[in-house]
């Protein structure tokens, strides 16, 4: 009886749905009566850095908003920076968002974690999600002629995914769900399972922005400060060789030259290296006083070098930052585009690449800055046929 007696307790303390007499351990193991659950996400392998910042958002306004609710057992798991597509470096290791964001300034908006926070707290070696829920598109978006949110359990399947590179990592259950609609949606599905304390969502980019654009989007965007050394190298670079020590610089105009994959599967939208010089040139005479053009580019070594020389020959002064190797071991791909962003953020004016969400990161960052919204939404434009204006997402305090 005593036994009985202790094991009820115990599966009531920790949340279980069963436990087992002889090795006393609990199905569904918590390790203390309050400890929180766990919202984990994974998103599309190809989607790269900066479409995954603003999936974070969603995630992270999802639980923020439920928390003012009342729901505030849950904690949001920030996955692991892993396998990038586009990243070049030490890809196989799991990157913490503390590398290139300040946790305490996450924090401060949505209850959130680092993944080797959740193992540390635990005394087991491995980590079991409860459900896992794999989203996915419905085939049409638009049955019968409206948009609907709507989703639908297709039954239980198989995860393609590689749980951030984990091998420790499993799930009890996988259901697939087709699923449209918002982040906020998901609480719904969450609710199936309502002992579950680990959930994670596979393809975490379908659901959408519960706020687009509205006050709690941009307090969530504004919470996402960056690693301060990262903060530190950019302003360093701007005030030696960009002549600038405030946060406006009179001195320089940037510019996202996005190139690579983008140029080969966007090529109607991006122009050619001299009509890229052609743009710039335009916009510097409209800036008598400024002779600099920063660069920010994924651009290969003699593309650069090419426009370099263009540009210098009509009298500018062409900056780019070039990280040493050190330096790219140390903070990896993603530091060195936000060092890149941060330069950019920091400029009279801006030219962005046409929807590249690593423009759309820079232009949020100066609205933040305080920037005249004429000086930041500009585009390259191809060299012939027509050359969308860019929307102007402007910040909401
Ligand atoms: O951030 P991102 O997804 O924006 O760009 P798009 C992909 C990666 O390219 C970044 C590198 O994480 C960087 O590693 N990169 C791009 C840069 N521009 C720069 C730059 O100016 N400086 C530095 N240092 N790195 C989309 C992808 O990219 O492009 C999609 O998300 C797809 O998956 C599409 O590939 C074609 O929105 O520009």
């Amino acid at each position: 009886i005593t036994i009985l007696v202790n094991l009820v307790i115990a599966a009531a303390g920790t949340n279980s749905e069963y436990c087992d007499a002889s090795t006393k351990s609990c199905e569904n193991e918590i390790e203390t009566a309050d400890s929180k659950k766990l919202i984990f996400y994974d998103v599309n392998p190809p989607e790269g850095f900066n479409l995954r910042r603003d999936v974070y958002m969603r995630f992270a306004i999802m639980i923020s908003e439920a928390q003012k609710r009342g729901k505030s057992n849950w904690e949001l798991v920030l996955p692991p920076w892993y396998n990038l597509y586009h990243w070049k470096t030490d890809r196989r290791t799991q990157t913490p968002w503390s590398q290139f964001f300040d946790l305490k300034a996450l924090q401060s908006f949505a209850p959130v974690v680092e993944m080797h926070e959740v193992f540390s707290r635990s005394k087991k070696k491995t980590l079991e999600i409860d459900t896992l829920y794999v989203l996915e598109n419905f085939e049409d978006a638009f049955e019968n002629g409206v948009f609907e949110e709507k989703w639908e359990v297709l039954g239980e399947c198989s995860y393609d995914g590689q749980f951030w590179g984990y091998k420790n990592i499993t799930a009890k259950e996988v259901l697939c769900v087709k699923f449209q609609g918002k982040n906020s949606k998901l609480w719904e599905l969450v609710s199936l399972h309502p002992h579950n304390t680990k959930i994670m969502f596979a393809h975490g980019e379908i659901p959408l922005h519960d706020t687009y654009g509205t006050k709690t989007y941009w307090d969530c965007r504004k919470s996402m400060k960056f690693n301060s050394n990262l903060v530190k190298i950019a302003k360093k670079y701007i005030s030696k060789y960009l002549n600038c020590d405030s946060d406006q610089c009179k001195t320089y105009l940037s510019v996202h030259w996005r190139r690579q994959d983008f140029a080969r599967s966007r090529g109607n939208d991006v122009p050619s290296i001299t009509g890229t010089v052609k743009q710039i040139h335009k916009a510097l005479k409209k800036l008598p006083n400024t002779k600099k053009v920063f660069i920010a580019t994924d651009a290969s070594m003699s593309e650069l070098n090419n426009l370099e020389k263009e540009l210098s020959s009509l009298g500018y002064e062409i900056h780019f930052f070039l990280p040493s190797s050190k330096m790219i071991e140390e903070f990896g791909d993603g530091g060195i585009a936000i060092i890149d962003q941060i330069i950019c953020s920091h400029a009279v004016h801006f030219i962005g690449t046409h929807e590249s969400t690593f423009t759309f990161r820079i232009q949020e960052e100066r609205e933040i800055l305080g920037f005249d919204s004429s000086t930041t939404f500009n585009r390259l434009c191809p060299d012939t046929g027509r050359c969308e204006r860019m929307s102007k997402w402007t910040i909401v305090n």
